[in-house]
């Protein structure tokens, strides 16, 4: 029987193919739900990582790295990254005692968000990551996972189709509560014409219409039954719906949180589990409903955001942030001259310059 020593914990599984942004994201993330008043660790379960560019809590490389495997082993890199992955679920020990301890530091309740490597197999087919996670969650680690997929996706009728099928295999092979998401929305305004909008991609109904784009497709053209038997699968199936996500917009980022809270029941953390202070903590830092309304309610309207009218809401987000900033610096400013007018009585001036120490502009999803 698996122990552990920590009181609650929430958080995210971040997987998806090669490239689909799941490091920028758990950053982004967890900068995000800093500033949001919510602690956050990252863990890289990524073997061919040893320095990720987040602060990182916990990392495999500790434990195992792809090289070594290759070179002990003489293994290609697929190979040594499931064995990689393997070594990690024998011994799943020093991970929950790594995860303890991360947690400990959190006060016991914790929240953790898992950077994974781009390898399909690892939640497509081979079952070692399903298996250390069924764990975790026995443990009570209430996750969710978060499978992120190019936005390129969509400029391509067979890319998309098999995005789909892949973030299909994934939700059924986790069995964890699933978010797709959309990742790199911003760049669909260089994809050119699309066939369809965007809410067509995200939510995956009717694809009898994209059957016969990709029947028109010069590689695609010879599979027509093949073609016609995943739209089918897919469509019967009705599982896979995508959000969206550009990591540097709050208002996607707040989305994404919103979303996962509520599938990991983050809102509700249980009382018992922590100091009434660190619930209503919870509670407060949870995005569940709690924030302001969102600026994109329909995906059309993340459409016109980042295609059809993307030059007009850039101005207004620089204009938006100019005004943020001079605020915040008058704000520092202020705070700064008043506390020089009560230590500086004695004609003794103030330590500190103009105020403006330690004030850095950083970009939009993460100034929160
Ligand atoms: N435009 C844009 N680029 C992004 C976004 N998120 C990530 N990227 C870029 O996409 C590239 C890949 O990002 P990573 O975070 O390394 O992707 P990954 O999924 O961790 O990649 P692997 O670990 O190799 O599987 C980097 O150049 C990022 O800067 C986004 O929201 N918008
Ligand atoms: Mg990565």
């Amino acid at each position: 029987m698996d122990q552990t020593t920590h009181q609650s914990a929430f958080g995210q599984l971040v997987t998806g193919p090669p490239g689909a942004g799941k490091t920028t994201y758990c950053h982004g993330m967890s900068q995000f739900l800093t500033a949001l008043g919510r602690p956050v660790a990252i863990i890289n379960l990524d073997p061919a990582v040893p320095n990720p560019p987040y602060p990182c809590a916990l990392s495999i490389t500790d434990l195992i790295t792809l090289d070594q495997v290759q070179e002990e082993y003489g293994l290609g890199p697929n190979g040594a990254m499931l064995y990689c992955i393997e070594y990690l679920e024998a011994n799943f020990d020093w991970l929950v005692e790594g995860l303890d301890s991360v947690l400990e530091a959190q006060g016991g309740n914790g929240y953790v968000i898992f950077d994974t490597p781009g390898q399909a197999e690892l939640w497509t087919n081979h079952d070692s990551l399903k298996r250390i996670f069924q764990r975790l969650g026995k443990l009570d680690y209430r996750l969710a996972a978060v499978h992120l997929t190019d936005a390129h996706s969509i400029s391509d009728a067979s890319k998309y189709i098999s995005a789909v099928l892949l973030a299909l295999r994934a939700m059924l092979q986790l069995e964890l509560p699933h978010i797709n998401i959309l990742s790199k929305i911003d760049t669909i305004g260089g994809m050119g014409e699309l066939p369809f909008n965007l809410d067509y991609y995200t939510e995956v109904q009717d694809l009898g219409y994209l059957l016969q784009t990709l029947n028109d497709e010069p590689r695609a053209k010879k599979f027509r039954k093949l073609n016609a038997a995943m739209c089918e699968l897919i469509e019967e199936f009705s599982l896979v719906g995508f959000e969206t996500l550009a990591v540097e917009d709050k208002a996607s980022m707040m989305k994404i949180v919103r979303l996962v809270d509520k599938v990991t029941g983050y809102i509700f953390m249980p009382s018992g589990s922590g100091t009434n202070e660190e619930n209503l903590h919870a509670l407060f830092s949870s995005a569940s409903g709690l924030m302001p309304g969102d600026p994109y309610p329909d995906v059309l309207d993340v459409q016109e955001r980042w295609a059809d009218r993307r030059e007009e809401y850039d101005k207004k987000q620089d204009e938006d942030w100019e005004r943020e900033w001079a605020m915040r610096k008058q704000a520092e400013a202020m705070t700064k001259a008043a506390e020089g007018r009560a230590g500086g009585a004695d004609g003794v001036a103030p330590a500190g310059g103009d105020g403006m120490e330690g004030l850095e502009r950083t970009p939009a999803g993460t100034s929160a």
